[in-house]
């Protein structure tokens, strides 16, 4: 990674909880679909049906020892209630973190003024072009957006080329091991309710956009949900925070996912490293 994009773990100040032994803790719900192939694989896209499965849902966070079970019966509860339908399989992975995560800080939230696909596709491009990503690399960060073949993870693209650089294009790259402090969260879930925005959804996906403009090579990220009915996205860099975009997409519309746009000369296993393997957590401001 070059430069230090994280405030490392160097504990001195007085505001910074005390961190003891953390485990990340990740759950995966899915649901094979031998019996059902015919009718759902051709209506799910490759986001939700793997070869034998479709995803039901997730959720990760990184915690102290004494919550282990009171969060494992939190997401055992979160994947047995999705509308999605019930999991048959549900995979916790529970794992000691290694030293101590990396604390970085929570991204400023705004919600913009929008009310349809265009404007939104006319907000982006202001925001990316503003940033100098040039017209054919914001072009093809919504071919991936708006494509139906939506993936399960992000898509890694170089910002002035264009081009695609995760290895795997089905897969993607999975945002993981991140968390929040205990009063970090808090303050987070007052803000988010005197916004009227404080559920699931709007924490986690800001948790994670805050991991990703973290790394000094991310320039932004344009993230639309694949949820066929949520129809708020956001675009988020370092630089102006985190905007969520009402109407993004049309209700009902098939499409969606994550751009990470990256600077053209980074190290893309370092950062794929940084954004799938490093434990970070959000710090109190
Ligand atoms: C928000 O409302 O701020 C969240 C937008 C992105 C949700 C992505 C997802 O998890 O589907």
């Amino acid at each position: 990674m070059k430069g230090v994009p994280l405030e490392d773990s160097s504990l001195t100040t007085s505001n910074i909880e005390e961190m003891g032994i953390m485990f990340s803790i990740r759950m995966h719900a899915s649901r094979k679909i031998k019996s059902e192939k015919s009718k759902i694989k051709k209506t799910l896209n490759s986001k939700l049906s793997t070869l034998n499965s479709i995803h039901i849902s997730g959720a990760e966070g990184i915690y102290e020892e004494a919550d282990i079970q009171k969060v494992c019966g939190e997401y055992i509860k979160r994947a047995l209630t999705h509308s999605r339908g019930m999991p048959d399989e549900i995979h916790i992975t529970i794992e000691k973190i290694k030293g101590k995560p990396s604390r970085i800080p929570l991204l400023a939230v705004k919600t913009l003024k929008c009310s349809s696909a265009d404007e939104a596709g006319k907000i982006i491009t202001k925001r990316l072009s503003e940033m100098g990503i040039p017209e054919k690399a914001i072009n093809d960060a919504f071919k991936v957006l708006k494509s139906r073949n939506v993936m399960r993870g992000a898509s890694l693209m170089l910002a002035e080329s264009g081009r695609r650089v995760e290895p795997d294009k089905n897969r993607g790259i999975r945002v993981s091991r991140m968390g929040i402090e205990k009063t970090a969260g808090r303050q987070l879930a007052q803000k988010l309710s005197k916004m009227r925005i404080n559920s699931t959804t709007v924490n986690e996906a800001l948790i994670l956009a805050s991991k990703v403009a973290a790394h000094p090579d991310i320039i932004a990220e344009v993230c639309i949900s694949d949820d066929l009915d949520y129809t708020t996205g956001y675009i988020a860099s370092n630089k102006f925070g985190y905007l969520r975009i009402p109407n993004i997409k049309r209700r009902g519309e098939m499409c969606g996912g994550r751009v990470f746009l990256i600077k053209e000369n980074s190290d893309i296993n370092r950062v794929i490293q940084y954004l799938e393997k490093m434990p970070v957590i959000i710090r109190m401001v």
